[in-house]
């Protein structure tokens, strides 16, 4: 037996016992009735208009409230302080304090009243991307609507007939650079065949902040900062699903670029873009698929493989940061970089957080004299120990040190496993957190 699968054991037998897993908090969502386990989704008998909400990690749900037939939720257009690293915080923009914005669900059908209010210091207003409602609900400044002035409120309601992946945003440029944006996904009437045990939503971002500044340079076209909601890797809680479970990713995009996102060991098939959900006779196999600017793109596979998969944009500059604040003297280079210097940096970043800092991995003695040296060498940093969450509970020592940019992974875990890491989600205190008091 493994030591990943004998910790997960020893913390099934202490954090199991008389433990409900992830059922209880996917219901926590969701004001419809929910199946008791993620898993009898597939079951025929799921109650009329239940649906599995989509998991946004690293951000909320938007809740609201019922006013008789509307479905109502309040946004607060706001700067939000974002920390994107364990040891970088930007001022962004976001909603209700969030950045990306928090996630809205609704079903295909609702009725929405979107009370709206601007706290930023500058007028603005909110697009529905992707949804056909009525001209005067469309967000665009003078066009359908007056600019809402700092301190005011606006009103936004629309009956939603479509399904699929949807989102919001300001519309204007600057203000989506800055992070403003959120999910809107609307769940549809019938469920989607076939059904999935997991749903998934990450949004791309990019950011141009320049060393020891936290204002992202929204005019700039080159970026450092890569974020899957919001978040670098390793700070990314990592996707969990069950083996042999069916997974959907909703992938959504809104940045200067492109992004090929490619999913190890699994190949998947689109069965779904912001337009809503594509016909089966489209889906082909892939384990890469290009999200462009304000698109999204919806993926389902089967996870049938166990272990620790990533998912990333594989641009190759977006599968780091620039490290440009993490090492504070340089940027990213590939010469007069030596062992000691390397080191010390990244033991005086680790140290300013605080965390432990684990050494990088080996170079050869006369690497030096290698014509190219360093490529690679250097850059990892692994900081699991700031990382740490019940969701990366059972990885590898050092894996943080091979997550950089825009960088997540999908644990494919047995169903002990999984319920191991779902009880500590719930468990008030772990020697995990214990740890990190003491
Ligand atoms: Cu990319």
């Amino acid at each position: 037996m493994s030591g990943t699968r004998r910790r997960f054991f020893q913390d099934a037998a202490i954090f199991g016992a008389g433990l409900l897993g992830m059922s209880e908090s996917l219901q926590a969502q969701n004001e419809k009735p929910m199946p008791r386990h993620p898993r009898e989704a597939h079951h025929e008998h799921t109650p009329p208009g239940a649906f599995l909400p989509m998991m946004t990690p690293d951000l909320a749900d938007l809740a609201h409230e019922m006013d008789g037939g509307v479905k109502v939720f309040h946004l607060v257009a706001e700067p939000v302080k974002k920390k994107i690293a364990p040891f970088k915080t930007i001022d962004a923009w976001g909603y209700n304090g969030s950045c990306p914005g928090p996630t809205i669900q609704v079903h295909q059908g609702d009725r929405v009243r979107v009370i709206f209010e601007n706290r930023l210091p500058e007028s603005t207003s909110l697009h529905w991307h992707g949804l056909e409602i009525p001209i005067e609900q469309d967000g665009v400044p003078y066009i359908s609507q007056k600019p809402v002035a700092p301190g005011e409120k606006y009103v936004y309601e629309f009956t939603v007939h479509q399904e699929g992946t949807f989102f919001y945003h300001a519309h204007s440029a600057m203000q989506e650079m800055m992070g403003q944006i959120g999910f809107f996904v609307a769940h549809p009437e019938k469920d989607y065949r076939p059904r999935v045990d997991h749903d998934y939503g990450l949004i791309l971002q990019e950011w141009a902040v320049l060393p020891s500044n936290t204002v992202p340079n929204t005019a700039a076209m080159e970026f450092n900062w890569l974020t899957f909601n919001g978040v670098c890797a390793p700070m990314t809680t990592p996707l969990l699903a069950r083996l042999g479970s069916r997974v959907r990713l909703r992938i959504l995009n809104l940045g200067m670029d492109h992004h090929p996102v490619h999913l190890h060991g699994h190949q998947f098939v689109v069965t779904g873009t912001e337009g809503g959900r594509a016909p089966e006779s489209t889906w082909y196999p892939m384990n890469t698929v290009l999200v462009g600017v304000a698109q999204a793109r919806v993926v389902e596979f089967e996870a049938k493989y166990p272990g620790a998969w990533m998912i990333h944009c594989h641009l190759p500059h977006h599968m780091m940061n620039s490290m440009m604040d993490l090492l504070r003297d340089r940027q990213i280079e590939t010469a007069d970089q030596t062992d000691m210097k390397a080191l010390s940096q990244m033991d005086s970043l680790a140290k300013s957080v605080p965390f432990e800092h684990v050494h990088h991995a080996p170079i050869a003695k006369d690497a030096e004299k290698v014509p190219g040296f360093p490529q690679d060498a250097f850059m990892e940093m692994g900081m699991d120990e700031v990382v740490e969450k019940p969701e990366t509970y059972g990885l590898p020592k050092n894996w943080s040190a091979g997550m950089m940019g825009m960088m997540t992974m999908i644990r494919v875990l047995s169903e002990k496993e999984y319920d191991a890491i779902a009880a500590r989600k719930k468990a008030p205190s772990t020697p995990m957190e214990r740890h990190h008091e003491s």
